[in-house]
């Protein structure tokens, strides 16, 4: 796990969306993602129109009414409150098939997602196709789009483990100039260390993040924000924790001074 603040890793990174995220964080002072797995556009509007999240993670295929309206109501927000949009689609399919889902397509993926994951199930060819979709010369957002790889998941019995998620780090070092981190719930910078090259910075994303709860009844399980970012996590993923509190934004800025104080505490700041 990374000891440099992010104002340190901001500077040296190559990526330019991973660039843009530690300038967030530390603007905002905060390493909080907020999931917002809201099924209508109004409630995820809502869900988004606050000043806490660094990061706003949508499930858009569980909007029931998605549309221009729910497009253009969340880049008007994430320039507001100054937040990126992370896709939570987690593609899995053959190239051919994902640049179809990523770029154009039903959901318009690219048209509005600073940050979109993958899973390498399929293969090098997800990473490559994608690759190609946003390094493209026509591509419109051409240095704006980054890719996370799911390496790992939080759900009992997860098959993301072992050789899996060392081929997710294999992969994200042969792909910098799209991929700068993972979803998972721990660094992976020990992973295959010998390959790692110089000045290797990937950025971690850790879900499954909840104060209250040790998980649900459907095979979720939890740690809190200072269990997360002591294990590598750069950026912490709050779901239920925040949208289901009853009061969602005292609760998204608890999630925040939760997650910067384990942060400070990690690069020694406090
Ligand atoms: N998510 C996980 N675990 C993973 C990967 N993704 O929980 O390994 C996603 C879920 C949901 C969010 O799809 O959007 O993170 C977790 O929500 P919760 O905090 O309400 O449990």
């Amino acid at each position: 796990q990374s000891s440099k603040t992010y104002a340190q890793r901001g500077h040296a990174h190559q990526h330019p969306v991973a660039r843009k995220l530690f300038e967030i964080a530390e603007l905002k002072k905060s390493n909080l993602v907020v999931s917002a797995d809201l099924e209508d556009t109004e409630s995820l509007l809502k869900c988004a129109d606050g000043p806490y999240i660094a990061v706003f993670k949508t499930h858009i295929d569980v909007v029931r009414d998605f549309g221009d309206a729910t497009i253009q109501g969340l880049k008007t927000l994430a320039k507001k409150h100054n937040f990126m949009i992370f896709e939570d689609r987690k593609l899995v399919d053959i190239g051919n098939t994902v640049q179809k889902q990523y770029h154009n397509g039903a959901l318009r993926i690219s048209e509005w997602a600073d940050i979109v994951n993958l899973s390498i199930l399929s293969g090098d060819g997800i990473v490559d196709a994608l690759t190609q979709t946003v390094t493209d010369p026509g591509f419109p957002f051409r240095g704006e789009r980054g890719f996370l790889l799911l390496a790992e998941m939080t759900s009992k019995g997860s098959l993301a483990t072992g050789s899996y998620t060392s081929q997710c780090v294999s992969l994200a070092r042969r792909h910098p100039e799209s991929t700068f981190g993972f979803v998972a719930t721990r660094a992976l910078t020990a992973v295959q260390p010998r390959d790692a090259g110089p000045d290797e910075d990937f950025v971690v994303f850790t879900t499954g993040i909840n104060l209250e709860s040790r998980g649900d009844k459907l095979g979720q399980q939890y740690q809190t924000p200072a269990e997360a970012v002591g294990r590598g996590a750069d950026f912490i993923i709050a779901g239920r924790g925040i949208y289901a509190a009853g009061d969602a934004v005292a609760a998204a800025k608890k999630y925040r001074d939760e997650g910067w104080n384990a942060y400070l505490q990690r690069v020694g700041g406090c």
